[in-house]
């Protein structure tokens, strides 16, 4: 059978991803929309306990200043509503503006938004509020999930507040710059206990210097790259778009891998290891595998970046 991308995503099938994730996710979006804010609010603030956003990237909140300068002039009632709004994927024109906006900048916005609630300047979660069962029943499964998993659920559950982007019809997306390349003398070289392959290798040290141009070679023109918990990209415009908009200053730290041959002269190659976010730096290191198809002529025919179950699964190369 010739290899496709839906061949090509079962390779490695004893990985084990954090399917917690999406489990919670799923458990968040049934509560009713003051649980949604209330119950994220409880979640960033026991997260606080242990780690704190490193100072956000000033591009990610200017591009949404706009919006957060009307949302301050607004009363308390009105304010509550608009975030509600947002968690109920409403049609209104905050809602638009917001689906058009990366991830990142979602993210931004809603750390100011944050902020001011902490202030008064924006209306808080009133006190004593009390969660439904559910809630609390999802705040608990959120506790007993490692660090990497907890900001993965925070992260999903704002990307997908807002209108539905896909019902946006024409629209420019917004994003911050794309910032320059590091300097050659500025890049570091990862190492892979088992690997020595040149694509992989220059994968990890291309994306950690931010150089999407040098990276997008390294793919075949129909390759895809499947982002955790999500669908596989396709394309090569479309994979540099995302490198563009969703992977600037990310820290890979791959540690292991194994590699053999897989049908067609192809190569499957399993590495795992740690990713920091520029969110939050080396405070959260989160468990990753990549799954990577080489096609014949050396190059990307297909990558999955997975969000691992647990640590242990850093150990596990069993194909
Ligand atoms: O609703 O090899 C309040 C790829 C209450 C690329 C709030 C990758 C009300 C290829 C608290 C105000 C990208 C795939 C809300 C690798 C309310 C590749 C605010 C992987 C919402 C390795 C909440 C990259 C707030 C990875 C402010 C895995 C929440 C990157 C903030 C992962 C949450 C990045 C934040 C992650 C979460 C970042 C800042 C998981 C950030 C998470």
């Amino acid at each position: 059978m010739p290899i496709t991308i839906d061949s090509a995503r079962g390779i490695f099938p004893e990985t084990l991803s954090a399917d917690a994730v999406p489990a919670t996710i799923a458990r968040f979006k049934q509560l009713s929309a003051e649980d949604q804010l209330a119950w994220t609010w409880f979640a960033y603030l026991e997260m606080g306990k242990t780690i704190t956003i490193a100072a956000p990237g000033a591009a990610s909140m200017q591009f949404a200043e706009g919006t957060l300068n009307q949302i301050k002039k607004m009363s308390f009632p009105e304010q509550s509503q608009v975030m509600c709004d947002l968690a109920n994927n409403a049609d209104t024109p905050i809602c638009r503006t917001y689906a058009t906006w990366s991830a990142n900048i979602k993210l931004g916005f809603w750390y100011q938004l944050g902020q001011w609630m902490d202030e008064g300047i924006v209306a808080p979660i009133p006190s004593g509020y009390q969660l439904s069962a559910n809630a609390s029943a999802v705040l608990q499964a959120v506790r007993e999930l490692d660090q990497g998993q907890q900001i993965t659920v925070l992260r999903n559950a704002v990307v997908d507040m807002g209108f539905d982007p896909n019902k946006l019809g024409d629209y420019t997306r917004v994003a911050e710059p794309v910032v320059a390349p590091k300097d050659v003398s500025q890049r570091t070289q990862v190492t892979i206990e088992g690997i020595n392959n040149e694509t992989v290798l220059s994968y990890m040290n291309n994306l950690n210097a931010n150089d999407f141009g040098a990276l997008i070679e390294l793919f075949a023109p129909d390759a895809a790259l499947q982002p955790p918990f999500q669908r596989p990209i396709v394309g090569r415009d479309a994979i540099l778009r995302f490198f563009n908009e969703e992977c600037q200053n990310l820290q890979l730290l791959p540690e292991r891998g194994i590699s053999e041959p897989a049908e067609d002269g192809y190569t499957q190659i399993k590495v795992t290891g740690k990713v920091q976010t520029p969110w939050f730096g080396a405070a959260v290191g989160m468990n990753m595998a990549w799954r990577f198809l080489i096609n014949p002529k050396g190059k990307i025919f297909f990558v999955a970046i997975d969000l691992l179950a647990s640590p242990k699964e850093l150990l596990n190369l069993v194909r």
